[in-house]
């Protein structure tokens, strides 16, 4: 067989299916024709020397499907994800390099705006997808990202650990912003303390520190100057301490 390149939009396509499935059976994989296809009309056909549906404007000879096995061995994640998703990007616009994709006794073509058709032919794709590309030389050479990243998945185990651990170490961290931001609450002993010493510092609380300081430091001052001290009757014979 003459040589032959698949198209680069398939290439990376078939590199972002080993990205997300890099365990994935690849047993059903192919690209270029075997016999059989050769005798029949098929994309899997190099387009310059086989027979292919299409006449494309270059001299290059390229094969424009990819057939990607069914068995991609990650948990939570089937062929049917696969191509349901690629199925809403075609749809919505976002795609414009497929022509059409068979699985698993379906057909969807860009010609039938992607709607979803009974494939009957003879191989009933259960085994691999069948993704075939547009032959435009704009399309088949553009390789930006499929997004097979973006698809849905199921969380494992293993991710689900991961945002334990992602959640509590941001919980933490606001508990102790938080902290941080609260006014100190005094705890009983300090406010004891505190209503003691406001009490023996004031100069009118009862026998308080100040208080009786004030009253010594008055009579000093008044025995200094030579004032007669004239206690209440009440306070008669008593000591300092015992003033009322
Ligand atoms: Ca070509
Ligand atoms: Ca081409
Ligand atoms: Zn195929």
């Amino acid at each position: 067989m003459a040589s032959w390149i698949l198209v680069p939009c398939l290439v990376k396509l078939r590199s972002e299916f080993n990205a997300i499935a890099p365990e994935r059976d690849k047993s059903s994989d192919g690209s270029v024709g075997d016999a059989a296809h050769q005798d029949s009309q098929s994309d899997h056909n190099p387009d310059e020397t086989g027979n292919v549906p299409i006449r494309d404007a270059d001299k290059v000879n390229e094969v424009h499907a990819l057939d990607v096995d069914v068995d991609l061995r990650v948990p939570g994640l089937n062929m049917e994800n696969v191509v349901q998703f690629l199925l809403a990007r075609c749809r919505s616009g976002a795609e414009n390099r497929l022509r059409y994709i068979i699985y698993n006794r379906r057909i969807w073509s860009a010609s039938s705006e992607w709607r979803q058709q009974t494939y009957t032919g003879r191989n009933a794709h259960d085994h691999h997808a069948h993704f075939s590309a547009s032959y435009a030389s704009g399309r088949e050479a553009d390789t930006r990202s499929w997004e097979l990243e973006d698809i849905p998945m199921p969380l494992t185990d293993a991710d689900l650990t991961k945002l334990r651990t992602v959640i509590k170490e941001e919980v933490d961290k606001r508990i102790d912003a938080l902290e941080r931001s609260l006014p100190v609450v005094p705890s009983q002993d300090e406010i004891a303390e505190a209503t003691l010493r406001k009490f023996r510092s004031s100069p009118t609380t009862g026998m308080s520190d100040t208080g009786a300081n004030l009253i010594v430091s008055q009579a000093t001052a008044a025995m200094k100057a030579g004032k007669a001290i004239k206690p209440y009757p009440v306070n008669e014979g008593k000591s300092l301490g015992e003033l009322e």
